[in-house]
């Protein structure tokens, strides 16, 4: 499949998907979501790729919504209708993947663009990036799952303080409230980001995507069911090819060469 409005390509078994409209600010428009969700159809079903990258083109990660695509007015948008169409299957699909996702912030995320990294696994930013979450500055809600991820990541009143002012966090502070991992000058992102993903496709990403349910189903389950649903990820895990490698090589005191499986 060819793209218009992201970049995909497959480097050392990192699916790399780059947002790529600069001029608006990687701003999300239906034909780039479509695509976007289409990368991640793609990368689900080959075995090839074990982990994903994704970031934007230009001098901004993505700022939300393309504001001229729904402007006030406009008829034929239902937001309930464009929401649950546009960024509710992405948000899903991110988070259903087995294969673990970095987000690169190469610059500001705004809106359900800031909420679009924070659905990722890893989250990377530059020094001089920012999430805002711009939704109530405009009169809307905050959605693609901000509401559901940043009271778990920092708590309810940092959440609730910045989805009702809307205010800058520069990344420094998203690292330092435990939003978002590490920041790195804006120089050195893509390299980190790149070294990243590349050492996680080289890992037992089969346990990699068990552990990436495990977290998610925390979110929402008893300590009886988790631990009941640890103990069946580790009956899955136990009798993976990655942990017969990982300890094999563990005993013969070499580097393991996970497969994945
Ligand atoms: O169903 C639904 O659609 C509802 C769902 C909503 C989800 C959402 O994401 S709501 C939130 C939408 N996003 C925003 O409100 C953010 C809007 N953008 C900004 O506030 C600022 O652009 C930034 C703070 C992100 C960056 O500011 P700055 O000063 O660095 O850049 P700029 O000059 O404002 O923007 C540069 C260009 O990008 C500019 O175009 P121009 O003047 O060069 O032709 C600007 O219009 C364009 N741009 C930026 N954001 C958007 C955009 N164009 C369309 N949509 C945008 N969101």
């Amino acid at each position: 499949m060819g793209y218009q409005f992201i970049r995909f390509d497959v480097d050392q078994g990192v699916g790399c998907i780059t947002l790529n409209r600069p001029d608006v600010l990687n701003s999300v428009h239906t034909p780039m979501a479509d695509e976007l969700r289409g990368a991640l159809e793609r990368i689900a079903t080959d075995p090839a790729i074990r982990a994903v990258l994704l970031t934007g083109a230009g001098r901004a990660f993505c700022a939300g919504q393309d504001l001229d695509e729904v402007k006030p007015g406009n008829a034929a948008v239902d937001f309930a209708t464009h929401v649950r169409r546009v960024y509710n299957p992405l948000v899903q699909a991110i988070r259903a993947l087995d294969k673990p996702v970095v987000c690169a912030v190469n610059g500001v995320a705004a809106g359900a663009g800031a909420n679009l990294a924070l659905a990722c696994d890893i989250v990377l930013a530059a020094e001089e990036a920012a999430f805002i979450q711009a939704f109530a500055k405009i009169g809307l809600v905050p959605d693609t799952a901000g509401s559901f991820v940043l009271p778990r990541l920092i708590g309810t009143a940092r959440a609730t303080a910045l989805m009702m002012l809307g205010e800058k966090l520069p990344a420094k502070q998203a690292v330092e409230i435990g939003l978002i991992y590490r920041a790195y000058p804006a120089a050195a992102l893509a390299e980190e980001a790149m070294k990243l993903a590349a050492h996680l496709a080289t890992q037992p990403t089969y346990g990699l995507g068990l552990t990436k349910r495990l977290l998610q189903a925390s979110a929402t389950n008893t300590l009886d069911a988790q631990l009941e649903l640890e103990a069946e990820y580790q009956g899955l895990a136990g009798h993976s090819a990655d942990y017969s490698e990982g300890v094999a090589a563990f005993l013969e005191k070499r580097p393991p060469t996970f497969s994945g499986k």
